[in-house]
């Protein structure tokens, strides 16, 4: 049975906080759900239509997301992610198209652009946005990295088996979900959404 809005929830100051995380992929609600979990923030993952902007900023489409579903849903708290990995040769590409460059050249369509390629690169940008109780939050961040000459690791999603965070030799998905949460541009962003939102409540 599903909880009820806020019930259940632990406690924060005087409030329960639950958000309602709309997305439609899977990955990034394993990863999202262990930030929530660290500030006492219930989530629920909602695979409902998420009406997408078209836009060059991450920002602007999580946000848009977000405020719609808040509108139509009548209220209901939510928290939306955007992300894209901007690759320096490709000038950015594929950027806030990166979902669907994901489903249509895939991780070696990418690599394949990327042949003979020197300069190597990249970084991943994540854009959140949180609608709670008619606040309106955005947070982004991002991870450094490179594009590895061959997909490497069965963990992660997306293009995870393709980047190499600086520092490291092994791509995303060679890590743990907590390796990659320890680093990543969407642990980051969601940490500073969820240290916005419970530091504006306590007020
Ligand atoms: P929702 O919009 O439903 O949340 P989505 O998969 O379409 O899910 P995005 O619009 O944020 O998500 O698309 C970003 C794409 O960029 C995603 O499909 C991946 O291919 C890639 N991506 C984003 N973050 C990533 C990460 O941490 N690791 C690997 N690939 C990532």
């Amino acid at each position: 049975m599903k909880k009820g809005l806020g019930e259940e929830s632990p406690r924060i100051g005087m409030y329960r906080v639950k958000l309602y995380l709309l997305t439609s992929n899977k990955g990034k609600v394993g990863e999202i759900a262990r930030i929530a979990v660290k500030y006492g923030v219930e989530l629920e993952a909602v695979n409902a239509p998420k009406l997408e902007v078209q836009s060059n900023s991450l920002r602007e489409i999580a946000l848009y997301s977000a405020i719609n579903y808040y509108i139509s849903s009548g209220g209901m708290p939510v928290l939306t992610e955007d992300a894209g990995l901007f690759i320096r040769a490709l000038n950015g590409f594929p950027g806030p198209y990166s979902s669907y460059v994901y489903r249509t050249l895939g991780v070696r369509g990418v690599l394949k652009l990327m042949d003979g390629v020197e300069d190597r690169e990249a970084y991943f940008e994540s854009a959140v946005a949180i609608v709670y109780d008619g606040l309106v939050i955005a947070e982004t961040a991002r991870v450094n990295g490179s594009i590895s000459k061959e997909p490497r690791g069965e963990g992660g999603f997306g293009f995870d088996p393709i980047f190499i965070p600086q520092g490291f030799t092994r791509t995303f998905a060679e890590m743990s979900i907590d390796e990659k949460n320890s680093i990543s541009h969407r642990a980051k962003a969601v940490a500073k959404a969820l240290e916005s939102l419970l530091n504006l409540l306590k007020v």
